[in-house]
């Protein structure tokens, strides 16, 4: 059986990522690891820094680990306030990571993201391959993480695998420090209170894409033959929209719900992404296809969220 190890599994994807593949793979083949303590797990967890190359490369070893996903990582917001931190993290982190990958012949997973683009990339439908020069040490990290990973799989074979995330929107585990994050945060808040003041302009359009999708195209890609790759890194989108569309459509099941605009500094990360991808190669590849539309998505987290946070709503 296929035994893989999830750097970054408490984060938003990690921590819903790690229970698919459980049910899928077996939970004693699935090696949840993070920085943190975690009392909540229901199946192998170890803290991990993935700074701690020695720390790593023994984990791997004694867990032999086939697959590496390599998902910890600081995210565009926290990486603007501490872009040291980023650094470390995102690129000293991930060098860790695919080299242990090389030496321990693993197939490795990492995640990219739409901020491997910047302001002079074409906004609408970006291809994969087009101008990429970010403006956030985020962005900065990603790119060097695809071209490194390319490196890797070009010079020694390593089996390296990317995907270029739009923001993640998911009921379950919160995300931390990402400028997507409003998207989340618009229906806690409007569960809570009725309202909701965004921190992103009301036409700040970006790709977004449902948990569902997200783990679907995830688990996708990471078992794709790789023969079917022609390339090694992909967009996938699922829709896109701004702040004032995902109101709109909450307001179908929330008359009363008012929304507000304060933009921050985010909004300045926001208006350098592209506003929609072009995730054609994925499709074409290893079939991709989300099934998630806007009024879909919203109907699901309101009815997800409503539980968890015990809020009757209809
Ligand atoms: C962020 O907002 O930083 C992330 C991302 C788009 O990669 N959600």
């Amino acid at each position: 059986m296929t035994r893989i190890l999830i750097t970054g599994s408490l984060g938003q994807i990690g921590t819903e990522l790690t229970q698919q593949l459980r049910s899928k793979y077996g939970k004693e083949n699935v090696i949840a690891s993070d920085i943190r303590k975690n009392d909540g797990d229901d199946g192998p967890y170890h803290i991990l820094n993935v700074l701690d190359k020695e720390g790593f490369s023994s984990l791997i070893k004694e867990q032999e680990i086939d697959w590496l996903i390599h998902n910890a990582s600081v995210l565009s917001a926290t990486g603007e306030k501490n872009p040291h931190l980023a650094m470390d993290v995102n690129i000293r982190g991930f060098e860790n990571a695919i080299e242990l990958a090389r030496l321990n012949n693993l197939r490795i997973l990492t995640p990219s993201s739409i901020a491997a683009f910047g302001p002079s990339t074409p906004q609408e439908n970006t291809p994969d391959f087009t101008t990429m020069r970010p403006t956030t040490i985020y962005g900065v990290s990603k790119v060097y993480l695809e071209l490194l990973g390319e490196y890797y799989n070009h010079k020694w074979g390593v089996d390296f695998r990317s995907l270029r995330y739009p923001g993640i929107i998911s009921s379950e585990a919160p995300p931390g420090g990402g400028t997507t994050d409003y998207a989340i945060a618009i229906f806690h808040d409007a569960l809570k209170q009725m309202r909701y003041t965004s921190f992103l302009n009301a036409d700040a359009t970006l790709p977004m894409m449902y948990m569902p999708d997200c783990l679907k195209g995830t688990i996708q890609l990471l078992e794709a033959e790789e023969e079917k790759l022609t390339q090694r890194t992909y967009n996938i989108a699922g829709i896109s929209f701004n702040p004032a569309e995902l109101a709109s459509s909450i307001k179908k099941h929330l008359p009363d719900f008012e929304i507000s605009y304060e933009p921050d500094y985010r909004q300045e990360i926001a208006g350098t992404w592209p506003k929609s991808l072009d995730d054609s190669n994925a499709r074409r590849d290893w079939n991709w296809l989300p099934d998630f539309d806007l009024d879909k998505l919203v109907t699901d987290m309101l009815e997800n969220l409503s539980n968890t946070l015990e809020i009757t709503y209809k």
